[in-house]
């Protein structure tokens, strides 16, 4: 028996087929053959990470393993990275000063251990997320320093040879380009950024390093990173990638896209797709209907980015790309938006979606 993608659409969502929703060119194949699903190109058996030239990773929440079983298999079977979503940010590893909090970060690379999956560790310095003895700190520029530095080193130094890369610092950048006033900023000037690279550094010489950042769409953003790093590789400051987050939606232009994974590429540094999810209601609208056709939509946009992914960045530069969590229901954008979204690759029960499909067609053909 073949089924198309709209009969699995349909129990995926419970909702009727829409016979104009769909152009034949934009068809993402789906098929069942005698209860074995099957896409084009792609054997049954194929997963995530057994299809990719690069690593798959994932944003995690290591405590989310041990309580959903199917969270932990979905990893263990499709993936190969993984990227910590909130447990490596300094209110949760140093929530008192000086007092350090490892039984999450503990608990994720020994996953990732067991489970022979690279750690990328997400995220040092970041202007968010800071605990609340770091937002009162009172004290003069070297007492910030030694603040920032101790951190940096005392994380690094623990999980070093374990945790292969770090984005060393996150979102240092306004939209128009200028650096934010984060208290970091504030307190240190602006060239804290290549010191928090030098402070990794000296922890682990072998860890790879990036500057990670919301650029799409933020062209002045985009120029203030690219200036960022060329200056950092000028003075010799160990930096060895640039991770380029990539929440977007189904409306984002393949083209623009391009452009800037493009200019990243340009810097010879690796390049990692770091935050990857796909919003289906773009306007936030409170009457969403999730349709056959926006799934689609939905499924074509993951195949585009990993085709894109695969042409524009050179095998050498390749880090992987890292999904901005791994069922719908844990995703972010569910807890901090109001409306309906399914931004994902996997269910709320960890099926495998459309967009799924539509991924690893784009990391095959
Ligand atoms: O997904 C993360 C969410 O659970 C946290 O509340 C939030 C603040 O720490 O950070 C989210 O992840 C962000 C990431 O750290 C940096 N880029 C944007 C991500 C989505 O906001």
């Amino acid at each position: 028996m073949i089924t198309t993608f709209f009969s699995i659409a349909l129990n995926l969502i419970s909702c009727s087929p829409r016979a104009d929703s769909v152009q034949p060119e934009d068809t993402i194949e789906v098929y069942t053959i005698s209860g074995t699903r099957i896409t084009a190109g792609i054997d049954s058996n194929s997963t995530l990470k057994s299809v990719a030239p690069f690593p798959i990773g994932a944003a995690i929440n290591p405590r989310l393993l041990s309580s959903i079983p199917l969270y932990k298999e979905t990893l263990q079977r499709e993936y190969n990275s993984v990227s910590s979503e909130n447990c490596f940010k300094m209110n949760q590893i140093q929530p008192k000063a000086g007092g350090f909090y490892w039984k999450d970060t503990d608990a994720l690379v020994n996953f990732a251990k067991e489970s022979n999956m690279r750690v990328h560790g997400h995220t040092l310095i970041y202007y968010k997320s800071l605990p609340e003895w770091v937002t009162s700190f009172q004290g003069d520029s070297l007492a910030w320093e030694n603040l920032m530095k101790t951190h940096i080193q005392t994380v690094v130094g623990r999980y070093k040879g374990v945790v292969t890369s770090w984005d060393v610092v996150n979102e240092a950048f306004e939209d128009d380009g200028t650096l934010r006033r984060s208290v970091w900023y504030e307190k240190l000037g602006a060239d804290y950024i290549a010191r928090c690279f030098q402070y990794a550094h000296q922890a682990d010489p072998r860890a790879l390093l990036f500057y990670n950042e919301n650029v799409v769409g933020k062209p002045k953003k985009l120029t203030a990173v690219l200036a960022l790093v060329n200056n950092l590789k000028k003075r010799g400051i160990a930096i060895h990638g640039i991770g380029v987050q990539m929440h977007i939606n189904i409306n984002t232009s393949e083209e623009a896209l391009t452009t800037d994974v493009r200019q990243f590429v340009n810097t010879g540094l690796l390049v990692h797709i770091s935050e990857l999810d796909i919003r289906m209601n773009p306007t936030y609208s409170t009457n969403f209907t999730l349709t056959n056709a926006l799934q689609t939509r939905h499924a074509l946009k993951y195949k585009n980015v990993a085709k894109l992914y695969r042409s524009v960045v050179p095998k050498s530069q390749q880090f992987g790309i890292t999904n901005w969590n791994v069922g719908d229901a844990d995703s972010w954008l569910r807890k901090t938006s109001p409306c309906e979204d399914y931004p994902l690759l996997f269910s709320d029960n960890y099926s495998r979606k459309p967009a799924y499909y539509g991924f690893i067609q784009g990391l095959t053909n």
